[in-house]
């Protein structure tokens, strides 16, 4: 068989142009890939819901791939060990109650998760703003490749339409943040100090819809709660995003 560069061409172009136009509209958006955003984009795939994970880097995985201080271990607690099985993730107990797994193996295990899942991934994309019409819910985002901006170039976005999104874009909580510079009912206090035995449990409840149609996970939800941080420890990170999925799910009736 002889390769033609320009089938090969041709298939990248129209798989990804395809996909792109059936995400236009979509029951999610789950915007960034770190492991609350995959858990949850995961776990609603699995469930049949339609569900885009936007991510600006070129790679999905957020911060977890450099565990704690670029040593690629992470840890994860009793409450969360389940969610380490469900997803096939190997992990070793150092100390009762204290599991411990591999970085790289996690990201990579969450990922086949949520490829398995159905979940369509658009990495290498920023999403810039919101859209917020007369009905005051969140039904579309503004999005644009990630080097356009990095470039500094003047190009205008696009935009998709989606039922329900889910900020899980980390310590930032970058979407929260642009629905509170424009007004938007929604204050966003910021993360407070490191402390892993709090943060971790109040993740779980800081996860929720923050504003009409949009749910907030992860870091995310604990810097809009000014709640705070707790390092490499990572099992309220799937838990936030179990759920997240659960919450969503529910508001679509699935
Ligand atoms: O930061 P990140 O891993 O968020 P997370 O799921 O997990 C936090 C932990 O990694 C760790 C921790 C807990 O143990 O403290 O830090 O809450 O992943 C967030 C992802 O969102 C992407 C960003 O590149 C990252 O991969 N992101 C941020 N802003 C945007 C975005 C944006 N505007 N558009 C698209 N992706």
């Amino acid at each position: 068989m002889t390769l033609n560069e320009v089938t090969i061409s041709r298939a990248i172009l129209e798989e990804q142009h395809r996909a792109l136009v059936d995400y236009l509209e979509t029951d999610v958006a789950v915007i960034g890939g770190g492991p609350s955003g995959l858990a949850c984009a995961a776990l609603l795939g699995e469930r049949g819901v339609s569900c885009a994970l936007i991510e600006k880097k070129l790679s999905i995985g957020g911060g977890m791939w450099g565990g704690g201080m670029m040593f690629p271990r992470i840890v994860v607690q009793e409450e969360a060990r389940r969610l380490l099985d469900r997803f096939g993730v190997t992990y070793r107990e150092f100390e009762p109650g204290y599991y411990v797994a591999k970085s790289v193996e996690t990201v990579a295990k969450l990922i086949a998760a949520a490829c398995d899942a159905g979940v369509e991934f658009f990495n290498l994309t920023t999403v810039e703003d919101v859209m917020v019409r007369g009905d005051g819910r969140v039904g579309g985002l503004v999005v644009n490749w990630t080097p356009v901006g990095m470039a500094g170039l003047h190009v205008d976005p696009l935009t998709v339409a989606c039922t329900c999104t889910v900020d899980a874009t980390g310590h930032d909580a970058m979407i929260a943040r642009m629905i509170e510079r424009k007004g938007g009912n929604l204050q966003v206090k910021g993360e407070s100090f490191m402390w892993a035995e709090r943060a971790e449990s109040r993740v779980i409840e800081h996860t929720k819809e923050i504003f009409p149609g949009l749910f907030v996970t992860g870091m995310a939800a604990n810097a809009v709660a000014g709640e705070c941080r707790m390092g490499p420890i990572f099992g309220g990170m799937l838990l936030s995003g179990e759920r997240a999925a659960h919450l969503v799910a529910e508001k679509l009736g699935r």
